[in-house]
């Protein structure tokens, strides 16, 4: 781990179609990656706050720009790490990394393993209906010293359990069985959080309302704070209508961040904006380019 950076960095981990792309794009309120069950594999992508043009980095480190953000070219056989910047209110928080799918076939083993040394906290993503795999734990225990210990573990897809007693069943294992690997564990259907829109009560039904509001405290805290383990729940709201209104700027369509305005003591409103302008993805992972210090 490398904590000379000012932002922490969240990589978001777990095997292929656990939802890792997705709860990027719910988490940027904007969705610069592709999500489909034959989405294209791509190597990992570091997300930062900016306007600045996408670029990939190939075997060598040679930059390219990906003009308009398209990702079409891009293959773990011919790049590294693709790097986007953003400017969404999540990134203002951290840097955010999508990694490849971590027992993929098709992907170089080393290509998620090299990031990990430049990476803070994870959230994992497990599959409900296969949640917790063997393969998931090898993974976890191989990686989880490189973190800061504030990782949570996300059940995903959570609405391919038909019945309350599967969830819960399911979810109580893996609490169980991870218990002391993350600081929280949260059941969440991702497809019902991207739909939610403005309906408080459809978000927090969704599971996003709990696991976003952990999140975020885990991202603001002091370095040096111990880590807060306990789950904090969200109130059910009653009435959605109360919700705060909040202008979003044209094009922007901020889901986490207007349901982070309306906690209380609402620090991200205050934090000043920080451009994503220090280009970490290019010093520490030590790839050349342009823009090295
Ligand atoms: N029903 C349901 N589908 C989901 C959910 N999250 C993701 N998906 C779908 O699962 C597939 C894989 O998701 P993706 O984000 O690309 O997974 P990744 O490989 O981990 O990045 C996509 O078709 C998503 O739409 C969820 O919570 N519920
Ligand atoms: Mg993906």
């Amino acid at each position: 781990m490398n904590t000379a950076h000012k932002k922490p960095r969240l990589a978001l981990m777990g095997e292929f179609s656990a939802g890792k792309s997705t709860l990027t794009n719910l988490l940027l309120g904007a969705a610069p990656l592709p999500t489909r069950v034959t989405a294209t594999r791509l190597p990992p992508v570091w997300l930062s706050y900016g306007t600045g043009p996408a670029r990939r980095f190939d075997l060598d480190g040679t930059a390219h720009d990906l003009p308009g953000g398209v990702l079409d070219c891009v293959s773990p056989d011919n790049t590294r790490l693709v790097h986007m910047q953003v400017e969404s209110e999540m990134l203002e928080l951290c840097d955010l990394i999508d990694l490849p799918g971590i027992s993929d076939p098709n992907m170089p083993s080393d290509m998620w393993q090299n990031v990990m040394q430049d990476v803070d906290q994870v959230v994992w993503c497990t599959h409900a209906t296969q949640a917790w795999r063997q393969s998931e734990a090898a993974a976890w225990e191989s990686v989880v010293d490189m973190t800061n210990g504030r990782n949570l573990m996300l059940v995903t897809q959570v609405d391919k359990l038909t019945s309350d007693r599967d969830r819960d069943r399911v979810l109580s294992r893996v609490k169980s069985e991870t218990a002391d690997l993350f600081a929280g564990h949260y059941p969440i259907s991702l497809t019902e959080a991207l739909a939610a829109g403005d309906d408080a009560e459809k978000w927090h039904d969704s599971g996003a309302a709990d696991f976003t509001g952990h999140l975020v405290e885990l991202l603001i805290e002091p370095a040096d704070a111990p880590v807060q383990a306990e789950p904090r729940p969200t109130p059910r709201p009653q009435r959605p209508a109360a919700v705060e209104p909040i202008t979003i700027p044209a094009g922007a369509d901020a889901v986490l961040p207007k349901r982070v305005r309306n906690r209380p003591g609402d620090r991200l409103r205050t934090r000043p904006v920080i451009p994503g302008s220090d280009m970490p993805v290019i010093r520490d992972l030590n790839v050349g380019g342009g823009e090295s210090a």
